[in-house]
């Protein structure tokens, strides 16, 4: 039985995996480490808590002392490390959380890590490091050897953590991976983010905010295509490498807007608002992803538009989950980032 230190496992992806992991019968025990911040949700965990392979423990990778007191009991060898500020307008509204949780964090596990003993840790990083691409050329994306060029607070975080872990392996032969993948989407995403704001938005009978001209291109990417990628890669991955992961599937805002209104029965005039656009909002993530096609044979197996029709269903019959969301704090950062624009 492997014993794996998942971080931030209360968040959308690090709760997916936790989920995929124990429901497929992986031979795992996981410490599910979480913050609980403000997009940190035990609910996001609820349908697990009887599964005695789950450990979840309330508590900061900042916390040196708590992290080598869970190496020691529970004898951690690896890491899967999700646990980030991670919303690029948070990041523009107060810098300040992502620098001390996306790199001294970082720089904490990493030294724990070390002190303690490990066979592999993955950072689970962004495409979001490599900037921006143009977007009358299609036939450039992001491959691993693009230079970073983070754009963002955001981003620059996930950067400088990138730098790090790629020294650790440098200077200390560290048994590390870093993943940079593109924009997931799925069940349990956070409603601060496009898909999911535009959806309970509509399902609540309020307008959607379109960024500028709509027009930005992300790569969209199914939360289960992206866990699956990352499990292949902690298993197989060869260390100190980077692997980039992406759905194949460039669309931009204005395009998946029309797909989420044909879906929920709503027309674009009635429910779209443009608002100003993000400070220094990247036009195009695209990523080339056939290094870890070639060397560990994972393709995204959903199709867009199937993966999107079944994440919308998803809101529509979990209108609990995102209600209790929507309410308080969140709607103190909702007033400030769009009704104050
Ligand atoms: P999320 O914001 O939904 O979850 C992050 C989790 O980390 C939350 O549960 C939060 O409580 C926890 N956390 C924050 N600070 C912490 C701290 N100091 N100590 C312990 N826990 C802390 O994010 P997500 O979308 O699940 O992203 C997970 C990772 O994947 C992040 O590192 C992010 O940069 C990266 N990523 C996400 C996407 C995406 O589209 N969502 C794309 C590329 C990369
Ligand atoms: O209200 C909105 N209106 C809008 O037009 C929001 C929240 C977003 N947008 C646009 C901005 C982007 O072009 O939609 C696109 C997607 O925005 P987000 O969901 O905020 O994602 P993005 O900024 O692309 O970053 C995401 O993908 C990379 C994750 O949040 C990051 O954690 C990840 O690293």
């Amino acid at each position: 039985m492997r014993t794996i230190l998942i971080t931030g496992a209360a968040g959308f992806i690090g709760s997916n995996f936790v989920r995929i992991l124990l429901r497929r019968g992986e031979p795992v025990r996981l410490i599910a480490l979480d913050k609980l911040t403000y997009c940190g949700n035990l609910a996001n965990l609820s349908d697990l808590v009887d599964n005695t392979r789950l450990i979840f423990i309330r508590g900061d990778i900042c916390d040196a002392k708590l992290l080598s007191d869970l190496w020691q009991q529970y004898s951690i060898r690896e890491v899967v490390h999700f646990a980030a500020e991670s919303h690029v307008d948070r990041s523009i509204l107060d810098s300040g959380p992502f620098i001390q949780t996306n790199v001294v964090g970082t720089q904490i596990l990493l030294d724990t890590a070390r002190a303690n003993g490990i066979d592999r840790y993955l950072q689970i990083s962004t495409d979001e490091v490599y900037g921006s691409l143009p977007e009358d050329r299609p036939d450039i994306k992001f491959t691993e050897q693009t230079p970073l060029a983070p754009n963002s607070p955001y981003s620059a975080s996930k950067a400088a953590a990138d730098c790090l872990v790629r020294a650790y392996f440098h200077t200390f032969h560290m048994p590390v991976l870093i993943t940079r993948c593109s924009n997931n989407y799925g069940p349990y995403h956070f409603p601060e983010k496009m898909i999911p704001l535009f959806v309970t938005n509509l399902l609540e009978g309020k307008k959607v905010p379109l960024y500028g001209d709509g027009l930005n291109i992300r790569d969209w990417l199914y939360v289960e295509d992206h866990c699956d990628a990352l499990w292949a890669v902690l298993n197989n991955g060869a260390p100190g490498e980077t692997y980039n992961i992406g759905g194949n599937n460039e669309i931009t805002n204005r395009q998946i807007t029309e797909l989420i209104l044909r879906a929920l029965n709503k027309s674009w005039d009635e429910s779209v608002q443009y608002v100003k656009d993000r400070p220094g909002h990247d036009r195009r993530y695209a990523i080339d992803a056939s290094k870890i096609h070639r060397d560990l044979n994972w393709t995204p197996k959903h199709r867009f538009e199937d993966a999107l029709k079944t994440t919308i269903q998803w809101y529509v019959e979990n209108e609990p989950w995102w209600r209790s969301i929507k309410t308080g704090e969140y709607l103190k950062y909702y007033e400030t980032q769009y009704l104050r624009r």
